[in-house]
């Protein structure tokens, strides 16, 4: 079919008031400005998007944006410990190669935790690769979390997975998703699927930065915006995507601001404050049960640790740019909140953090005694019975010794 469009017809694209800015490095923390505007906003989209924050520099709450009790922060804290409690230890363990490979989330786990804990239990999450901390919030039994980074006999994936690719379907929480912004259009497929059929179910999904140039951002975002399906989207804004910063693979000021080409609802979260993170993901799991439509969630954190134990960030950025962000670390801003609210007392913070050392250390000597997956379940789950070559293949594969194991040609 002719298309009827004639260039002189063609109305000018009208574009928005607000002026182009420039790109810009990695920024330092902002000022916070307790429930409203940082600092420095006021210039273009950082204006539009004022970073919502309900914790104060002093640790001080904003009561009027608190959504969490004592008792829900004190529990949420221990989440966060055992976070930063693991990825010391397993960031550890890859260094001495008792494990291959380890993704962590130092400075980030707010942007987790605060935003797993504001869900609804039937809800589904679909993680990036650092929400380690909300399979465990949803139940994934520690041992088994670190049996998939053994791959061993006791892994759920059966070895067959990535290191640090966890699953726990009995938590809603699905696979860990290696390529890039995949896991966008799972959950609005899942949401989308919930909402046809009547069930009261928001999807959940986290990503980088560096996934809102994939095309799976735009599909879910499209698809989304019109058939306003229940989905929260929250990007993890932390600064880098590997070795290459925000402001080289975007020229947009803010990720929030993407929002609009779909018709998706963007709001910029301060992602080191846990409370923060709480009261916009609540928010934004109501407004999408409620026949609102989704919302994209800018987190601004950033990305204290290396991409993965296989990068070295020396090598792309200088240890000044983390300088400030560690100040603004999101477990002390919580510590410091808990212990003026006397939720904390003083000293209980480094003795949860000793025992949750103790605990992850006492679930890795149970762990790695396992022994690795039986070597006939590679041929399992293929199809639903196997079939005559498989089992050909399995009797050949079972003739030969393990590797390690004396060969009976070599014995005597
Ligand atoms: C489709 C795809 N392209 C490239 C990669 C390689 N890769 C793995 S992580 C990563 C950077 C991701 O950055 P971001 O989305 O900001 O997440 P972050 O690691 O900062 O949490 C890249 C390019 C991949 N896994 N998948
Ligand atoms: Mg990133």
């Amino acid at each position: 079919m002719r298309s009827t469009l004639r260039p002189d017809k063609v109305e000018p694209v009208r574009r928005p008031g607000v002026p182009r800015v420039r790109a810009v490095p990695v920024p330092a923390p902002t000022a916070p400005a307790v429930g409203g505007v940082a600092a420095d906003a006021g210039r273009g989209w950082e204006a539009a998007f004022p970073i919502f924050r309900v914790l104060d520099d002093h640790g001080d709450a904003d009561p009027r944006h608190a959504t969490l009790g004592p008792q829900e922060a004190l529990e949420l804290h221990r989440h966060l410990v055992r976070a930063r409690a693991l990825d010391a230890r397993m960031t550890a363990l890859q260094r001495q190669g008792r494990i291959g490979f380890y993704v962590g989330a130092e400075g980030e786990e707010a942007c987790v935790v605060g935003a797993a804990a504001a869900m609804a239990p039937q809800d589904w999450l679909f993680p990036c690769y650092r929400e380690h901390a909300a399979a465990l919030l949803r139940g994934l039994p520690l041992d088994a979390f670190l049996c998939n980074l053994f791959g061993n006999a006791g892994d759920l994936a059966r070895g067959r997975q990535m290191p640090c690719h966890e699953t726990w379907r009995p938590g809603h929480y699905t696979s860990v998703s290696a390529p890039l912004g995949t896991q966008l259009p799972h959950a609005v497929g899942a949401a989308w699927a919930a909402r046809l059929k009547g069930e009261d179910m928001v999807s959940l999904t986290w990503f980088g930065d560096g996934a809102t140039s994939t095309h799976d951002f735009h599909t879910a975002l499209g698809f989304a915006g019109v058939h306003e399906v229940p989905v929260v989207f929250l990007c993890r804004a932390n600064g880098w995507a590997i070795s290459t910063p925000t402001a080289q693979q975007t020229a947009a000021e803010t990720i929030a601001q993407k929002g609009i080409a779909y018709g998706v609802r963007g709001e910029r979260v301060d992602g080191n404050d846990l409370l923060a993170v709480h009261a916009a993901t609540r928010r934004a799991r109501a407004q999408a049960a409620a026949g609102e439509g989704p919302t994209l969630l800018e987190c601004v954190t950033y990305r204290v640790g290396p991409h993965t134990t296989s990068d070295d960030p020396r090598g792309y950025r200088d240890d000044a740019e983390v300088a400030p962000w560690r100040a603004r670390d999101p477990l002390e801003r919580l510590r410091v909140h808990l212990e003026r609210t006397g939720a904390l007392a003083p000293g209980a913070h480094a003795a949860l953090l000793r025992e949750a050392d103790d605990e992850i250390r006492a679930a890795v000597a149970r762990v790695e005694a396992l022994p690795p997956p039986a070597r006939e379940s590679l041929f399992e789950d293929v199809y639903a019975a196997p079939l005559r070559q498989q089992r050909e293949q399995c009797d050949e594969c079972l003739a030969v010794p393990p590797a390690g194991a004396a060969h009976p040609s070599r014995r005597g």
